[in-house]
């Protein structure tokens, strides 16, 4: 399957909000919680599904692709936080470059070695630009991938970075405040942004209430990417597709 990134860009021309389930694959040793994670995304009507994380610490990654991609019926995407996070069993992959950073091995060294295998194993690949926000602590993607974010109020910082993404032929922009961050992106931002770009807007990092997931697809969230929120409360998950679909 080769359709995510048309899915995408055709939902922003019509105005549609996307609503993505970010699955973490250490999540895949409890069975049960996976599967009801993934059973309620399907009913709720999420519409993508995003596997990975900055770090792992079980060796469940392909399992838990695969598991999830047997569960669902949504398009399973990668959030890889490392080379090492490819499976053949998604259907396609964010082919992150964190132009946010000035990590080299985060900007291209960790593409060139992970492009034989995305290519051979023959997953779409979406050229996304993706920005680490301050969410008010050190998540883990900031911490592993040792670069700065970009400051909680400066919309202009992240507008012109996202700018230089577009202009570098990046496809969508990925705005993330970080896994369990304690404050979500700004409202400011993402206008800041869409202000500045034609490019489908992903948004994630700590959000968690149906308010919070109203304004930011109000301010030109095309994406909006929700993980620990569902961990902790698989049901909620059908508020906040109200929330993103209404
Ligand atoms: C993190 O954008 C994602 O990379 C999701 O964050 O787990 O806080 O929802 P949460």
């Amino acid at each position: 399957m080769t359709n995510v990134l048309p899915r995408i860009v055709r939902a922003k021309e019509e105005a549609r909000h996307l609503l993505a389930v970010l699955i973490d694959p250490d999540l895949g040793v409890d069975e049960a919680l996976l599967e009801r994670t993934v059973q309620n995304a399907c009913m709720a009507r999420a519409d993508l599904i995003f596997v990975g994380g900055s770090l792992l610490t079980t060796a469940a990654f392909d399992r838990c692709v695969a598991r999830v991609k047997a569960l669902s019926d949504r398009p399973v995407v990668l959030f890889p936080g490392s080379p090492a996070q490819l499976s053949a069993h998604a259907d396609a992959v964010l082919f992150l470059s964190l132009i946010s950073g000035r990590n080299p091995e985060l900007l291209i060294g960790h593409h060139v070695t992970a492009a034989p295998t995305v290519k051979a194993l023959g997953l779409e690949a979406i050229p996304t630009g993706y920005l680490l926000v301050d969410g008010g602590r050190t998540t883990t993607a900031h911490y592993v991938s040792q670069s700065t974010p970009v400051p909680h109020d400066k919309p202009g910082i992240a507008a012109a970075t996202a700018l230089a993404g577009e202009l570098l032929g990046l496809r969508t922009v990925y705005l993330d405040t970080g896994s369990g961050a304690e404050r979500t992106v700004s409202p400011a931002m993402i206008e800041a942004v869409r202000a500045h770009v034609d490019l489908p807007i992903i948004v994630g990092g700590g959000i968690r209430t149906v308010a919070q997931a109203r304004d930011l697809c109000a301010a030109g969230t095309n994406v909006l990417v929700v993980g620990t929120a569902f961990e902790q409360d698989p049901e909620h998950i059908f508020a906040m597709s109200e929330a993103v679909h209404g």
